[in-house]
């Protein structure tokens, strides 16, 4: 039988969903505006050294100021959907609600609107009241039901008008990088607390659901980081290294939601750190309710091994109960200013893991982006690495939908340079170039190659 031929131009269906993405904290700034409490993301990033160059959340991209000139860049642009969080901070300060920090939200909806782009509201994004974190933070059961509550707020003012709502984004990051590992905030170190954090903000995702279908008749979802995980070899001890990475990392939040339960075999494992002791009778009921959608977010892929490998890096303690793994790098992949390994085919082979191993569910990218060294120049960004990047991950999630996956839009992250967690300002992602001195924003070469692919809805 004979290849079939690849097609010059791969277009994407109908009604597929294109957009871009960001977070309150990496882009709004005015972070004691209008009665805004203090967020743990204020106080880590106050603490020396533990974000680079001492960044802080001001002024990120000035979002919170400018949202009606980066609206009109969205339209611009020809994106159909927009996808932002909304700042807990904000809208529920010390638990009472704040109308300034509603209105904001309610403004921006409204241009979105307006400007026929489809509001993408995520309700946690990181950004915990430090209020919260001073009672326990994630690894108090009590945050969830706050979390609820807060999603109840706001559900009820623009449950009429989000196109679609996401309850967390990340929440392994938020789990393992701010209570496990402590280089995201609040900045903690146990691996007792991480577990927790995992099962309380999976529980607030549950009871959120049931407040966002109280509130509101569009879609609602939540959004993972998704990685695909290679053995370095077919020996046992890497085979377990995969059991365990892509335990932590997928399947420890994709079975409880999808699955109806955790996976036996991360139950054991992590029973020494207390899990069994967080998750209550009739918890992985309200973890599994119905969603209409999940987000993946794909930025790599892992290679890992069982012990030490030339070049590998020992799992750290965002990993807990995986001391053995080592993770194994690929020196032939080319790398972003993150260093992050560029694996476009570990983004169709994570929407095909979703796709295989679980129920049928409908999947965005909601985040797939990369940060490279851009500079300004002459009033022009030839990023043109971010172009062949973006090009190679679109035709990765076009591969999926070859492969018969439900796949219904792909948002890049970011829209604009922001705030990237413990890196600063340092490293930037955006499709727009933010210089953060006079806040002038500035399209990227690879902006416009996107508004062409959305344009055209197709590749080639
Ligand atoms: O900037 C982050 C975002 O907040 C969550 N996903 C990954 C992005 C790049 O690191």
């Amino acid at each position: 039988m004979s290849a079939q031929p690849i097609p010059d131009v791969l277009a994407f269906p109908d009604a597929f969903v294109w957009g871009a993405a960001t977070a309150a904290f990496q882009v709004e700034g005015s972070t004691t505006s209008d009665g805004r409490e203090t967020s743990v993301w204020d106080t880590f990033a106050a603490r020396p050294g533990a974000v680079a160059g001492g960044d802080t959340g001001d002024p990120a991209a000035d979002h919170y100021r400018r949202y009606a000139d980066d609206v009109a860049l969205m339209r611009s642009l020809g994106l159909t959907a927009y996808r932002f969080s909304l700042s807990w901070p904000r809208i529920l300060p010390y638990g009472t609600p704040e109308p300034r920090g509603i209105e904001f939200y309610d403004r921006l909806v409204d241009r979105l609107l307006a400007a026929g782009i489809q509001p993408w509201a995520t309700l946690y994004h990181w950004d915990l009241p430090q209020s919260l974190e001073d009672r326990g933070g994630w690894t108090a059961r009590d945050t969830a039901y706050r979390f609820a509550e807060y999603a109840e707020t706001i559900a009820a003012r623009l449950g009429d008008r989000v196109a679609s709502w996401s309850t967390l984004n990340e929440p392994w990051c938020a789990a393992m990088l701010g209570y496990g590992s402590g280089v995201h905030a609040p900045g903690r170190t146990s691996p007792e607390g991480a577990v927790a954090a995992t099962h309380h903000l999976l529980l607030g995702h549950g009871l959120a659901m049931d407040v966002l279908r109280q509130h509101a008749s569009t879609p609602s979802g939540i959004t993972l980081n998704l990685y695909p995980v290679v053995a370095d070899t077919p020996d046992d001890a890497d085979a377990d290294a995969v059991r365990r990475i892509d335990g932590l990392q997928n399947r420890l939040f994709l079975d409880p939601l999808l699955r109806g339960g955790y996976p036996a075999d991360l139950r054991e494992d992590l029973s020494r750190f207390g899990f069994d002791a967080v998750v209550r009778d009739g918890d992985e009921a309200v973890l599994g309710k119905p969603i209409d959608w999940l987000g993946v977010n794909y930025y790599r892929g892992y290679r890992v091994a069982g012990s030490a490998r030339p070049g590998s890096t020992p799992a750290g303690r965002e990993w807990p109960g995986a001391d053995q793994v080592h993770f194994v790098p690929d020196l032939a992949a080319p790398r972003t200013d993150s260093d992050w390994e560029v694996h476009p085919s570990g983004l169709t082979a994570s929407l095909l893991q979703v796709h295989r191993d679980y129920p049928p569910v409908p999947l965005y990218v909601t985040e797939n982006g990369a940060a490279y060294p851009d500079t300004l120049r002459d009033g022009e960004v030839s990023d043109d690495d971010r172009i062949a990047f973006l090009d190679a991950h679109l035709r990765a999630a076009h591969d999926a939908l070859a492969h018969g996956v439900d796949l219904r839009g792909y948002f890049y992250w970011s829209l604009l340079d922001n705030f990237e967690w413990a890196e600063g300002y340092a490293k930037r992602f955006g499709l727009v170039h933010v210089d953060y001195h006079t806040q002038q924003r500035t399209l990227k070469r690879s902006a416009r190659w996107y508004a062409e692919v959305i344009a055209r809805n197709a590749l080639g």
